[in-house]
């Protein structure tokens, strides 16, 4: 059985998103591309230091000087979920500044730098309203260690409302080995549907990233090395995120939302 989520109450942080593209351009700049998020947002911040600033970077965390984007959709080729599809890049948050990514929980926050620190020593869980049908969610950073003991979970949750069962992607160990998965969730028990063995939960920079399609997901953690987790479920979208943080000490450096809402 996997993890049930606890929202515990204690620390409370929030931080920017940016918005759809396509919603329009509060600035009145004319650059579609940049979403009135961006627009609300002072447009200074390159999170991929590609010398691209987030609020026009077709792939905003994932270095891509050339900005390449085959099929003109807004989503360069490296981050595109369906290149010949039309895709937006749904929502980026940064970490530089308070908006709408809300966590709550009982770790230790804090934002350093163009990070957010959690120590580790609870369970701590974000969410961002943002409508998610098929999409790509890719949550990034360092993970710097992990206890020898407890639940410990990194998980990307689209939240169903009331449609059970749900699917949902994660790492997790609470004895034996540490897995990748892709998961369902019943309303009553955690199942895992795809599992890839990962020994332990490995440190150093990470990418968990959930590719959800009507009759597929697919959980990919790519570290030093990579794992992937791959079902053909019937996945149903949802109207936002939860994001689920248990005993990892890590930096969050970004989270991108892409895809077709
Ligand atoms: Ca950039
Ligand atoms: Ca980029
Ligand atoms: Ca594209």
């Amino acid at each position: 059985m996997l993890a049930i989520l606890v929202v515990a109450t204690g620390c409370r942080f929030g931080f920017e998103s940016r918005a759809p593209a396509s919603v329009d351009d509060a600035a009145g700049d004319g650059a579609q591309a940049d979403g009135p998020g961006a627009d609300a947002i002072s447009c200074t911040h390159d999170e991929d230091g590609d010398g691209v600033l987030d609020c026009v970077d077709v792939c905003p965390h994932i270095a891509d000087a050339t900005q390449q984007d085959s099929d003109s959709d807004g989503v360069g080729d490296i981050c595109d979920p369906d290149l010949g599809g039309a895709n937006q890049i749904l929502a980026f948050v940064a970490f530089t500044e308070a908006g709408s990514l809300v966590l709550t929980g009982d770790d230790t926050l804090q934002e350093t730098g163009e990070k957010l620190h959690l120590d580790g020593t609870g369970r701590t869980v974000g969410v961002l309203a943002v409508p998610v049908g098929n999409v790509d969610v890719v949550i990034g950073g360092r993970i710097n260690s992990v206890p020898s003991s407890g639940e410990r979970q990194l998980a990307i949750f689209p939240d169903p409302g009331s449609n059970q069962p749900f699917f949902y992607s994660d790492i997790y160990q609470l004895t034996g080995s540490a897995s990748v998965h892709v998961a369902q969730y019943t309303g009553a028990t955690y199942t895992p549907i795809d599992s890839t063995n990962l020994g332990s939960i490995p440190t150093g920079a990470f990418s968990l990233k959930m590719h959800a399609r009507a009759t597929q997901m697919t959980t990919t953690l790519a570290t030093a090395q990579t794992a992937v987790a791959n079902a053909t479920v019937a996945y149903t979208g949802s109207s936002s995120l939860t994001f689920v943080f248990s005993l990892l000490d890590v930096d969050i450096e970004y989270i991108a939302v892409i895809g077709a809402p």
